[in-house]
């Protein structure tokens, strides 16, 4: 694997990423169509899944490429799919392109396909390399990933905190820790998620609207959801006023007042009942296995400790950002930001520190899963 391929596997894995958020059920893949001999390469075709996951990468990048796709290399983000599912196989379009060599990042754990793309390729003929920037390809198909493998969506947390470490203040007035530059980039997350999620302690107490409010980004707010056991969303709330023009989805339980339900339900909000835990509260590994079972492969949630802290419980959280801000709260104190399960998954390494974010005043820290062998 050469430099050469590390580059235009990096084209291949930031034209996936553009997607993100817009291709659920289907991983956001990347493809790349090169020609030309070593040194004087030309990109001939590119491209990524199309939002609602269809056509495939690898069609649109061969299509582009026309013929010059003959005796070229192609790079994709995720092994090609070899079965005949609402789309014909990437593979079948790969031979038929003409194509001589085939790099990829990551397998794809799809059962579908699970290492008979990469079979079929070199049965084929064609040359083979697997596993170039496949830890960055992670990454991007975690989601995928985990749908596939543990039925669920993959969680990534996102968590404001004070220089000192709270999340709120005890009382229950709204803290602003975040700045216009943090809250930009927080607007982009969501754009790249197929779903927000918070729970109805801090849909009460910040009035959020969980939208995208980003120049050019308007059309991109996804599926809102609300971990709500006892339906008390209100309804003159943010959300539920913005019901009608962004998708809502209540998570409640089977003791939720059935009144609630009705008027939620009127006002554009979809309420889906589970039964509940040993507490009474929503089961949020059955919440998320809903979740996966409506496609939903990568969720953000925003809100708020309490909830971080119930879904690392129950070790269902791949990532986490921590943005913390200049305020502090002093000796007073308050809700802290990081609770102890969370903090034992990044005490045990479970969650790794893989990079920093500088936002004007306010900092972040990211932490994810490592990648299964
Ligand atoms: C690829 N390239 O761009 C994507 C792939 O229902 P279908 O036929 O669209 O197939 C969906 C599966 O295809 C999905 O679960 C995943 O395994 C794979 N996604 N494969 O070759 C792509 N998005
Ligand atoms: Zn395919």
């Amino acid at each position: 694997m050469s430099e050469a391929d590390r580059r235009f596997m990096r084209l291949a894995l930031a034209l996936g990423q553009r997607n993100l958020g817009r291709t659920w059920p289907n991983p956001s893949v990347g493809a790349v169509v090169v020609a030309g001999p070593p040194g004087a390469e030309r990109i001939v075709g590119q491209a990524a899944t199309a939002p609602g996951g269809r056509p495939h990468a690898e069609p649109l990048a061969l299509a582009m490429a026309g013929e010059a796709a003959r005796g070229a290399t192609l790079y994709v983000t995720l092994e090609p799919c070899s079965h005949h599912g609402r789309t014909p196989p990437c593979t079948e379009a790969i031979v038929a392109a003409g194509i001589a060599r085939v790099v990829t990042a990551f397998e794809d754990p799809d059962p579908r396909v699970a290492g008979r793309g990469h079979a079929l390729i070199a049965s084929a003929g064609i040359a083979l390399t697997t596993g170039c920037l496949r830890e960055q390809a992670f990454r991007d198909h975690v989601g995928h990933v985990t749908r596939v493998t543990e039925g669920r969506p993959a969680v990534s947390l996102k968590l404001a905190r004070t220089r000192d470490g709270f999340a709120a203040a005890s009382g229950k007035e709204r803290l602003r820790i975040t700045g216009p530059i943090a809250d930009g980039a927080v607007h982009l997350w969501r754009a790249h998620a197929d779903a927000i999620m918070v729970g109805i302690g801090t849909a009460r107490a910040d009035d959020p609207s969980l939208t995208v409010r980003l120049p050019g980004f308007s059309d991109r707010s996804p599926l809102r959801v609300i971990i709500d056991s006892q339906l008390r969303l209100q309804p003159a709330s943010a959300l539920v006023r913005g019901a009608h023009d962004v998708p809502t989805l209540v998570v409640s339980t089977r003791s939720a007042p059935a009144h609630a339900r009705r008027t939620l339900q009127t006002l554009g909000v979809e309420v889906v009942c589970l039964p509940a835990d040993a507490t009474g509260r929503v089961d949020l590994r059955a919440a998320l296995s809903a979740l996966a079972e409506r496609g939903i492969t990568r969720i953000c949630s925003e809100g708020g400790p309490l909830l971080a802290d119930t879904l690392a419980a129950a070790g269902c959280v791949d990532a986490c950002t921590l943005i913390s801000g200049p305020v502090e709260l002093g000796p007073a104190g308050g809700l802290r930001a990081v609770g102890p399960h969370l903090g034992a998954l990044i005490a045990s390494g479970h969650l790794r520190e893989t990079g920093r974010r500088e936002l004007g005043p306010d900092s972040a820290v990211i932490y994810e899963r490592s990648v299964p062998c």
